[in-house]
C-alpha cells in the first residue's frame, strides 16, 4: 500500500519548504571522520576478569570532544561468554540508566555463560585508549576490532567503528534495497522505519535488522547491535585506517552480540543468531499456497469474479485477498455498505471456505479520529485510553487513508484487550468477516501529514483523504460465482531533542518525525517514540498474532506485515513492500528475500509478484510468476491505478504460473519440512549460493541465483525479452529439475538458451533425496491427499539424504507427527519412519537419478520387484521404481547389478 496519490504542486512545494527548514535546524550528518577520530576515547579501569567474562569501567581519556552533545564521562563495560559461540558485550552509561530495547519486545536469551577458554571466539582489549577485538579462537583471526577509531558515547550519539578486510563480504543491515552482497566502498545503511513507496535504492525502508554476517574463506561470523534507535551504518574503504564498518546511533546503548559462526558451514551463524532473535513461527500449510491480491478491487463483484476466473483458468488459487478498498471510507474494522456489504462478503468467504480456499484482508494501525460519531473502534480505544498522546496529553493526530487519525500505543497495558476485542467483533466467524489470516500495513507507522503537521484537519482535506470512490456501487443483489468462461487474456526530556537530534540520520523522509508518528510522543509506559519508533510495526505484529489466536485458539496463523524489527519472524511473516513493475525490482527482490530468510530469521517472505506500482508487462509478469513460485510467501499484488495483472490475463503468464505453481506445489512438503526445521533450530529455508559453497569465492557476490530449501538451485532469467541466462554452476553434480538428467558443474558460468517465457531453470544439487508429491493440485487440501514420490539425486560419492516432516498443517500443538528420513548409499535407499500422523497417502514410486545402467534387479525390503515396476531411461539416466508403500513404517529399495 502506498502513500496518497501525488500531491498537488502547491502541497509538494509547501512540503519541500518545511522539510528544508527543519533539516537545517539539525547538524548535517556528514562529519569529517578526522573530527570523530580526534575524540579522546576511554581508558579501561577496574577491570575484573572472571572465568566467563569481564567487567570494567571506562573513563573519558582526555578533553571531551562533544561532537553531537557532551561526551559521557564514565561508562560500564560488561562482557559475557554466553555460549561457546556467542559473546555478549554491553557498554552503558555508568552514572544513569539509558533506554534499552525492552525485554517485552525483544526477550533476551536466558542468562547463561560458559568458561571463556571453551569459546570459539575470544574478546581481547587494550586498556588505553580503550579498544576491543573479537577473534576466532582456532585461528586467532580478528573478526571485529575497534583499535583504529575511538569509541564515542554521547547522550544522542554513539559511534563504534570496526576494521573490515579488503573487499569484505558483508550481508544484512536491512531493510534496504542495496545488493545482497553489500558494496563496501561507500555505502550508508540507515535504520529508521519508513513508508517507502517505490523502495528507492539506498534509502531506509520499512524494517530494521541491525545484524550482519561477514563471510571469509576462513569462516563466517555475525554481529548484532541490539539497538532500536535510528542509526546510520557506514561501510567505507577509502579512509585512513582502511576499510571499515561504522555505527552512528542516536540513542540507546551499545549492546553487541558476536556470533562465532563456523569455519566451514555458514548456516551455523544463522542458527546462532536465531538463539537470540527467536525461532521462526510455524505457519499453516495453506500459507504456502498461491495468494492473489490487489489494491483497487472495486466491489464484492470484482473480488468474486477474480476467484471465479482463476478457477476457470485452472490456476490454483489458495487465498483471495482484499486491500483497504473493502472499508467504509477507509476506516478500519468497517465494510462499505454499498460496495462490500456484509451479507455478500460473508457469502464470498463462505464460498471460498466451501472450496477449501482462504480469505485475508488488510488491517492498518491508524484509527480514524471520530469522536462523537458512534464509531466503535475509536470510542472503544478512547475508553481504554490506548491512543498515542502528545506532550500535553491530547491524542496525537496524523493523517492516513481515512483522514485524520489516532494511532494505537502498543506499549499501553490495555492494548491487547482493545485489539483482540476489535478482531473478535469485526472478524467474527459467526457475524462478521471470517478471515483466515491477516495482512498488516502502514505500521512504521506511516502518516501522510507533512511536518510540522500543526493542522492535520486541513491537510486531510488538501490531500483528499479519504479519496472518494470513482465507480458506482454494484447492484446489491448482483449474482456472483456464476460460471466464468476463461478469458485467457534516557531519558531525553526536551521536545526539541526528541524531534531534531544533533546527529541527523540519513532518513530519506527528512527529519525523523516526518511522515510518521511524532518522535516526542511518550508511550503509556514512559518510553519515547524517539527510542521505540523502530519497534512499532513489530509490536503491532505481535498484538495481531495474539488477536488472531484469540479468534481461533490453538491454530497457527498467517500474519504478513510490512514493518519489522529484529525478532519479528518469531511471530509473523513479511512482504517486501511497495516495489514497482520494473526489471530492477524483479532482480532485487531476490536480495530482499534472501536477507529476510537467510539472515534476519523472517523466512515467510516474498515481494509483490509482477510488481506493485506501475503497469506490468506480459513478459515481466510471466517471468515474475515463475520466480515468485520460489518465494516462501507467493502473492500477486498491485496498485489501484495500475492495469490488472491477475495471471490469467495473458496466455504466457497463465502458462508460466501453471508451470511454476506445479513445481512449487510438488515441492511444498519439501519446503514445509525446511520451514519446520527453521522453526526448530533456525536453519535457513533459503540459501545464498555461498552458504552451500563457502570456499568458492565465485559464489560470494551471486545476486540472482539461490537455493530454495537445501537442494533446489533457482536461476531465473533476468532480462526483458531474454530467453537465455548465464548462470554459475559450482564444481558439483546437479540434475535438471525437468528432465532429471545429470549436469556436471565445473565452477564456471554456463549459458542456458531457449528458456521459454513460461519456464524457469531449476536444478537439484547432488546429494539430495527430495520428497515430491507425484502431481500438483488446485488447492493445498487436495495436494495433501496426493501420493509422494522420492527423487534420489546422488552426489559424486553416490550418496544422498533427505527428510520429510508431516503434520496436520494447522495446529500449534500437534498430537502426532510423522518424520521420515531417507538415506541412499551403496545403491541402497533406506527410509526410516517415525509414524505419528496418518497421511492417508503412499510413496507411489522412487526415482533414482544419474543411474549409469539398468540394474540386474531391484529389491524392495529384500524382495525382488516385478520387471514391469521398473523403468530405465538411458538418455536421462533415470530409473523409476513403482512401489506404493504406505507411510506406516520404514522400507528399503536396493539396486543390484
Ligand atoms: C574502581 O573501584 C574502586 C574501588 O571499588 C572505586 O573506588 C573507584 O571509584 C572505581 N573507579 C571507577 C572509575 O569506577
Ligand atoms: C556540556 O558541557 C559544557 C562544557 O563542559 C557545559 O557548559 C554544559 O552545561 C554541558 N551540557 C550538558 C547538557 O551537560
Ligand atoms: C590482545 O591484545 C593485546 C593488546 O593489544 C595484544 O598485544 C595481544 O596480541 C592480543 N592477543 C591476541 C591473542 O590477539
Ligand atoms: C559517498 O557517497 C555519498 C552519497 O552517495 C557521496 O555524497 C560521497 O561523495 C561519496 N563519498 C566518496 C568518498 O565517494
Ligand atoms: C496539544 O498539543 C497539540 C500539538 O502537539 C496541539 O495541536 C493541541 O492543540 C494541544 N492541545 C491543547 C489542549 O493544548
Ligand atoms: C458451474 O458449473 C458447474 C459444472 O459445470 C456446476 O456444477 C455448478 O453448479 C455451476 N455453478 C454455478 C454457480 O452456476
Ligand atoms: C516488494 C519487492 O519486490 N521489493 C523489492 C523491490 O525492489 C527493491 C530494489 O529496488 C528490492 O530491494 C525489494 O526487495
Amino acid at each position: 500500500m502506498r502513500g496518497p496519490a501525488s500531491p498537488s504542486g502547491k502541497i509538494s512545494f509547501l512540503k519541500t519548504l518545511v522539510v528544508v527548514a527543519l533539516a537545517q535546524s539539525a547538524v548535517a550528518a556528514v562529519v569529517d571522520p578526522a573530527v570523530l577520530d580526534a575524540c579522546p576515547g576511554y581508558s579501561a579501569t577496574n577491570v575484573t576478569t572472571s572465568r566467563n567474562g569481564l567487567t570494567a569501567q571506562l573513563v573519558l581519556r582526555g578533553p571531551a570532544c562533544n561532537v553531537f552533545g557532551n561526551d559521557t564521562e564514565r561508562l560500564s563495560l560488561s562482557v559475557v561468554y554466553e555460549t561457546r559461540n556467542r559473546i555478549h558485550l554491553k557498554i552503558t552509561d555508568a552514572s544513569q540508566a539509558r533506554y534499552e530495547v525492552p525485554e517485552s519486545v525483544f526477550p533476551r536469551p536466558q542468562a547463561q555463560s560458559v568458561p571463556s577458554r571453551s569459546s570459539n571466539i575470544q574478546f581481547n582489549y587494550t586498556a588505553s585508549p580503550f579498544s576491543f577485538s573479537i577473534y576466532r579462537t582456532s585461528t586467532r583471526e580478528v573478526l571485529f576490532s575497534t583499535s583504529s577509531h575511538p569509541i564515542i558515547f554521547e547522550p544522542q550519539y554513539l559511534r563504534v567503528k570496526t576494521r573490515l578486510p579488503a573487499n569484505a563480504n558483508v550481508y544484512g543491515l536491512g531493510e534496504h534495497t542495496n545488493p545482497f552482497h553489500l558494496p563496501t566502498d561507500n555505502t550508508t545503511l540507515t535504520l529508521w522505519s519508513r513508508d517507502a513507496y517505490g523502495i528507492p535504492t539506498s534509502t531506509n525502508l520499512y524494517g530494521n535488522h541491525p545484524v550482519y554476517f561477514e563471510h571469509r574463506t576462513t569462516g563466517t561470523h555475525g554481529v548484532l547491535l541490539l539497538n532500536s534507535n535510528g542509526m546510520d551504518v557506514k561501510l567505507s574503504s577509502g579512509e585512513p585506517g582502511g576499510p571499515a564498518l561504522e555505527y552512528n546511533v542516536i540513542g540507546g546503548v551499545l549492546d553487541f552480540y558476536f556470533f562465532a559462526g563456523s569455519e566451514n558451514d555458514p548456516t551455523q551463524v544463522a542458527r546462532q543468531y536465531a538463539e537470540v532473535a527467536g525461532l521462526p513461527a510455524e505457519v499453516p500449510y495453506w500459507g504456502f499456497g498461491f495468494h492473489q491480491c490487489r489494491f483497487g478491487y472495486k466491489d464484492f463483484v470484482d473480488v468474486a469474479s477474480v476467484v471465479s476466473r482463476y478457477a476457470a483458468a485452472g490456476i490454483p488459487l489458495e487465498t483471495m485477498w482484499t486491500d483497504i478498498d473493502y472499508m467504509d471510507r477507509r476506516r478500519i474494522f468497517t465494510l462499505d455498505p454499498d460496495y462490500f456489504p456484509l451479507p455478500r462478503m460473508r457469502e464470498i468467504v463462505q464460498y471460498l471456505h466451501n472450496h477449501d480456499q482462504k480469505y485475508i484482508v488488510m488491517t492498518d494501525p491508524a484509527v480514524p479520529y471520530l469522536p462523537d460519531e458512534g464509531y466503535t473502534p475509536y470510542d472503544h480505544g478512547k475508553e481504554l485510553d490506548i491512543w498515542l498522546k502528545a506532550a500535553n496529553g491530547s491524542e496525537s493526530l496524523g493523517v492516513v487513508w481515512p483522514g485524520v487519525t489516532v494511532f494505537p500505543d502498543w506499549f499501553h497495558p490495555n492494548i491487547q484487550q482493545y485489539w483482540t476485542d476489535e478482531f473478535l467483533s469485526f472478524y467474527s466467524p459467526e457475524t462478521g468477516i471470517d478471515i483466515d489470516g491477516v495482512w498488516i500495513d502502514m505500521n512504521e507507522p506511516a502518516n501522510f501529514c507533512n511536518l510540522p503537521c500543526d493542522n492535520p484537519f486541513e491537510q486531510a482535506i488538501e490531500q483528499n483523504m479519504p479519496p472518494p470512490r470513482t465507480t458506482l456501487p454494484p447492484d446489491p443483489n448482483a449474482p456472483i460465482f456464476v460460471n466464468a468462461t476463461s478469458s485467457s487474456s534516557s531519558e531525553l526530556k526536551k521536545r526539541e531533542d526528541l524531534l531534531n537530534p544533533p546527529y541527523a540520520i540519513n532518513n530519506a523522509a527528512g527529519p525523523i518525525s516526518s511522515k510518521t508518528a511524532f518522535t516526542d510522543i511518550i508511550h503509556a509506559n514512559g518510553l519515547s517514540e524517539y527510542n521505540t519508533h523502530n519497534l512499532y510495526g513489530t509490536m503491532m505484529s505481535v498484538a495481531t498474532r495474539d488477536a488472531m489466536l484469540a479468534r481461533r485458539p490453538g491454530k497457527r496463523t498467517l500474519v504478513i506485515t510490512r514493518s519489522t524489527f529484529a525478532g519479528a519472524g518469531a511471530h509473523v511473516g513479511k512482504w517486501l513492500g511497495d516495489n514497482l513493475s520494473l526489471w530492477d525490482h524483479y532482480r532485487f527482490s531476490i536480495a530482499g528475500m534472501l536477507a529476510f530468510a537467510s539472515i534476519y530469521q523472517v523466512p515467510m517472505v516474498g515481494s509483490d509478484i509482477c510488481g506493485f506500482g506501475g503497469d506490468t508487462t506480459e513478459n515481466i509478469c510471466a517471468r515474475w510468476a515463475s520466480l515468485g513460485a520460489f518465494y516462501p510467501f507467493m502473492r500477486n499484488h498491485n496498485q489501484d491505478n495500475a492495469i490488472s495483472q491477475e495471471f490469467y490475463l495473458w496466455p504466457s503468464v497463465e502458462q508460466a504460473a501453471k508451470n511454476a505453481i506445479d513445481i512449487r506445489y510438488r515441492l511444498l512438503d519439501y519446503i514445509y519440512t525446511a520451514f519446520h526445521q527453521a522453526h526448530i533450530d533456525g536453519t535457513p529455508i533459503l540459501h545464498p549460493v555461498w552458504f552451500k559453497y563457502p570456499k568458492d569465492a565465485n559464489t560470494f557476490a551471486i545476486e540472482h541465483q539461490f537455493f530454495y530449501g537445501d537442494s533446489i538451485l533457482v536461476s531465473p532469467v533476468t532480462d526483458e525479452g531474454a530467453t537465455s541466462v548465464s548462470i554459475y554452476l559450482p564444481r558439483d553434480i546437479f540434475y535438471d529439475f525437468t528432465t532429471l538428467a545429470p549436469i556436471q558443474g565445473t565452477g564456471s558460468s554456463v549459458t542456458l538458451t531457449d528458456v521459454d517465457f513460461t519456464k524457469i531453470p531449476v536444478h537439484i544439487k547432488g546429494g539430495a533425496v527430495l520428497p515430491l508429491r507425484v502431481s500438483s493440485a488446485m488447492t493445498t487440501k487436495l495436494l495433501r491427499q496426493t501420493d509422494f514420490e522420492f527423487v534420489i539425486a546422488p552426489d559424486a560419492r553416490g550418496t544422498a539424504s533427505g527428510s520429510l516432516y508431516i503434520d496436520d498443517g494447522e495446529n500449534l500443538v500437534q498430537r502426532g507427527t510423522t518424520e521420515v528420513g531417507m538415506t541412499f548409499r551403496g545403491g541402497r535407499l533406506t527410509v526410516s519412519v517415525r509414524f505419528g500422523y496418518a497421511t492417508g497417502v503412499k510413496v507411489a514410486r522412487v526415482r533414482f537419478l544419474g543411474v549409469a545402467r539398468s540394474p540386474r534387479r531391484v529389491l524392495v525390503d529384500g524382495r525382488a520387484v516385478e520387471r514391469s515396476a521398473v523403468v530405465y531411461d538411458q538418455g536421462t539416466k533415470v530409473l523409476d521404481v513403482t512401489i506404493g508403500v504406505p507411510f506406516k513404517k520404514g522400507f528399503s529399495v536396493e539396486l543390484q547389478n
